[in-house]
């Protein structure tokens, strides 16, 4: 029988790739820490900072946002209502009752009011709706931290999600994206603070934390997520650890002091100016956002143009 480091009592977790076997209560505090130290580890905020969550009605990021009350940080929730159905409206349910039981404001962005919602705008895209859908939460995250006075956006991204990522922007030796992959991307040229506190924890240990502590989350996935190739990469990165644990944290970490440095040396900065319609930074002349926007325009125009059939 494994027993608890910290207290000798029967342990309930084990940690294979910290050799690691903690009770309940001890995982809790040792999750904890670890989000803590991340913190500091990457310098990315003071208990002075006002930060501004992005919930989604998940484990990872409603256990980011408990974490980080708990913790002493002054730390408010942003739902994104992207009106995917059900699903958007369970999940932001559970953030609003989750925000009550913390005890802390939850700000809400409703998409179908700002731009409309993802599946009517996925009737004119042809991507993959997480590709815009991606940019549409950072964009607005981004516009409601600044207009809500926050210092720090923080998302709830875990260690298989970075290591994900990685996985494809190597096989693609993508540059100018692994230059931007970084637990910490600094305040600049129109763009709020954003920060990874879980980046250094694993989906199950996220998942862990919220059953232990009794969150109550949302355990759909997206409808449109099952298209995702990032779960393909997730796939084959558990396969991976599966065999030999800690492969993931070692990749990533490896990543972050070894490569990413040289990556940052070598590569021209991209350079961000105001968007020509909406003023927001963007690489080029008008952002992703405006131009969704123009086609849902242009799509409304063609609508009331049609003849009336009576
Ligand atoms: S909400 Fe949006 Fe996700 Fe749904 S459409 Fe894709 S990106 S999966 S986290
Ligand atoms: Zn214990
Ligand atoms: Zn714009």
């Amino acid at each position: 029988m494994r027993r608890c480091v910290k207290c000798k009592e029967k342990a309930s977790i084990y940690l294979p790739h910290h050799r690691l076997s903690l009770c309940s209560q001890h995982y809790v505090e040792w999750f904890e820490e670890r989000v803590q130290r991340t913190i500091k580890q990457f310098g990315m905020m003071e208990k002075r900072d006002r930060v501004l969550v992005a919930v989604s009605g998940g484990k990872d990021s409603l256990s980011l946002w408990q974490v980080l009350h708990r913790l002493g940080y002054e730390a408010d929730g942003l739902y994104i209502d992207l009106g995917i159905g059900d699903y958007s409206a369970k999940s932001k349910e559970l953030c609003k009752k989750f925000s009550e039981r913390i005890g802390r404001k939850l700000h809400i962005v409703d998409l179908s009011q700002e731009l409309s919602t993802i599946p009517q705008i996925k009737q004119l895209d042809s991507r993959p709706a997480c590709s815009f859908c991606g940019s549409i939460k950072r964009y607005y995250m981004n516009l409601y931290a600044k207009k809500l006075g926050y210092t720090v956006v923080a998302t709830g991204h875990n260690l298989d999600d970075e290591t994900a990522v990685l996985l494809s922007n190597v096989l693609s030796w993508n540059l100018q994206y692994l230059e931007r992959q970084t637990p910490l991307l600094e305040e600049k040229d129109g763009f709020v603070r954003k920060v990874k506190p879980l980046c250094l924890l694993t989906e199950r240990e996220t998942a862990l934390y919220a059953v232990v502590t009794n969150i109550d989350y949302i355990e759909e996935e997206c409808p449109f997520a099952e298209n995702a190739t990032s779960i393909d990469y997730k796939k084959i990165m558990a396969q991976i650890e599966e065999k030999s644990p800690g492969t993931k944290l070692r990749f990533y970490l490896e990543f972050l002091r070894k490569v990413r440095p040289a990556l940052s040396s070598g590569t021209q900065p991209v350079t961000l100016k105001p968007c020509s319609v909406c003023g927001e930074p963007t690489v080029g002349e008008i952002c992703s956002l405006c131009r969704i926007r123009r086609k849902l325009s242009v799509k409304t125009q063609n609508i009331t143009e049609l003849p009336d059939p009576s």
